[in-house]
């Protein structure tokens, strides 16, 4: 944040009923401030009691006017007085409640935290290292491993590059076309072999895994066999190497002696998907992985954190690496001797010595939130199955520390959903529009602790219907998984549908938990 801002302050402004204040990371570089504030209840709607201000001297601490002009009144604005200065510097947690106090006019009854991704991981921090400052937080598919996210990044471009020029798809620079490892129709059968394993298991077969404990490696392994091409690759079946790689990362980057370096991926549906209202394939999944299958050069999402792994996450830092440089750096990764480098610190004898390792700074796995919970902190956290830039089990096996460092059972202050078939933090053949944050402020600041959240299928031609709904049911405990309705829900949605939808309840036997 620039601590210089341009205040602006509306005079006959009407004054915020808001009890509640939703600040997220707030920057005060660009406050609009009500007029009480920072002139003792004096109002700075004239010329002359706006320019009073510039020599004003009872400001809050930190705080100092440089200027201030007078703008009269136009169609869409009362006359205010502008105000160039300098306000409190103290950005983010710090600064909010003095920010708060200014624009509200009161002090601040409740904090509350939301984001998704790198906002997911500062989520999962703020209940770590700041419990204090937060009432309620929502955390989504967190990226709580930071620097291994991208490291798995590399290993499935090695993977991929691999098989893609073992399948002879090249780009006309001469790199291997990772994008066409797998067309958006070999997703679809692969889409299609999970859910002809998976589906059913949770007791509905709609298109939706929810039984992803009982999802695993074998069951999926038969079915994409089925799959297997027996001659030529063709549109309608996978290749044994397309199936075998894919497997291989599925199972979690690893050295070359199978040490596991970051966490398996759950086998969700949700890698592939056709909307049956315009025929376009689902592409947040590859995006990460493979990148574009008609792009010219390689555009995986992963590719991108290749200079952060050589100079944020790595101790020493490197030399950044440019964009073209990514795809060789990533091939000459060495697992069994690089990842140490995130666990590093700076050399002996460096000046000035670093001693942070990248991973203490950015890991946010504490499994001990006795802090949050004392102060009466609840926490919300979300994460799809179908993620490829973070992986849901590495987040299922954080949640269920918490619930062992707690006691057996984290439910009353902290509940974890997972969200089927979504990709990172969005998208996907999946139920992925939903709003967690009232029922958070309903749970801080009147007890009524949440169970399901209704949540909507913003693109419900992935499953070739109308209008989809369903609960998501907060996971209570490992593996254990509640049989679900044994009606199909494939038929296109009705009324009498979406009404059925609304008034499943978790607890009943619709969801995993
Ligand atoms: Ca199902």
């Amino acid at each position: 944040m620039n601590p210089r801002a341009a205040m602006d302050r509306s005079a006959g402004a009407n004054r915020p009923t808001l009890a509640i204040a939703m600040v997220a990371a707030l920057g005060l570089g660009a406050c609009s401030y009500r007029n009480e504030v920072i002139a003792n209840g004096a109002a700075f709607d004239t010329p002359q009691a706006c320019g009073a201000l510039a020599t004003a001297v009872a400001l809050p601490p930190h705080t100092r006017i440089l200027a201030a002009v007078f703008e009269t009144a136009t169609p869409t604005r009362p006359a205010h007085c502008r105000i160039d200065g300098d306000i409190d510097a103290r950005v983010g947690v710090d600064g909010q409640p003095y920010a708060t106090r200014a624009y509200y006019g009161q002090p601040q009854r409740y904090a509350y935290f939301q984001g998704c991704s790198e906002g997911g991981r500062e989520a999962l921090l703020m209940s770590q290292r700041y419990p204090e400052h937060y009432d309620g937080i929502i955390a989504g598919d967190p990226t709580l491993h930071l620097p291994l996210g991208p490291l798995a990044g590399i290993h499935t471009t090695q993977l991929f590059a691999g098989l893609a020029k073992r399948l002879g798809k090249s780009l006309p620079d001469g790199q291997p076309a990772i994008g066409q490892s797998f067309s958006d129709g070999d997703l679809l059968l692969v889409r299609n072999a999970v859910l002809k394993a998976c589906d059913a298991l949770d007791g509905l077969s709609d298109g939706i895994v929810d039984n992803l404990p009982a999802c695993t490696a074998p069951r999926v392994h038969v079915q994409l066999l089925t799959a297997q091409c027996p001659g030529a690759k063709g549109d309608s079946c996978l290749t044994a190497d397309q199936i075998q790689t894919l497997e291989t990362e599925y199972a979690g980057a690893v050295d070359s002696k199978g040490r596991q370096l970051y966490s398996d991926w759950p086998w969700d549906p949700g890698m592939g998907g056709v909307s049956a209202t315009d025929k376009s394939y689902s592409q947040a999944w590859r995006s990460w992985w493979l990148g574009s299958p008609s792009a010219t050069a390689n555009n995986a999402i992963k590719l991108s954190f290749v200079s952060a792994i050589s100079v944020l996450y790595t101790s020493a830092p490197k030399v950044p690496v440019a964009d073209s440089d990514a795809l060789p750096f990533s091939l000459a990764y060495d697992f069994d001797t690089d990842p140490a480098k995130i666990y590093g610190t700076s050399a002996p004898g460096v000046t000035p010595g670093y001693t942070p390792s990248s991973a203490s700074m950015y890991f946010t796995e504490a499994t001990d939130l006795s802090p949050f919970k004392r102060r009466g902190g609840k926490l919300m956290v979300y994460h799809g199955g179908a993620d490829s830039s973070v992986s849901l089990n590495d987040t299922l096996r954080w949640y269920e520390g918490v619930a062992r460092q707690m006691g057996g059972s984290a439910q009353d202050f902290a509940r974890m959903y997972v969200v089927p078939g979504m990709n990172h933090c969005r998208g996907g053949p999946a139920t992925d529009s939903f709003d967690m944050l009232p029922q958070l402020v309903q749970w801080v600041e009147a007890g009524t602790a949440p169970d399901s959240v209704l949540a909507k299928a913003s693109n419900p031609g992935y499953f070739n219907v109308g209008a989809r709904s369903r609960p998501l049911c907060p996971r209570t405990r490992s593996g254990r998984a509640t049989r679900a309705r044994a009606t199909s829900m494939t038929r296109p949605a009705s009324a009498a549908n979406n009404r059925r939808d609304r008034r499943a309840l978790c607890g009943s036997r619709w969801c995993w938990r």
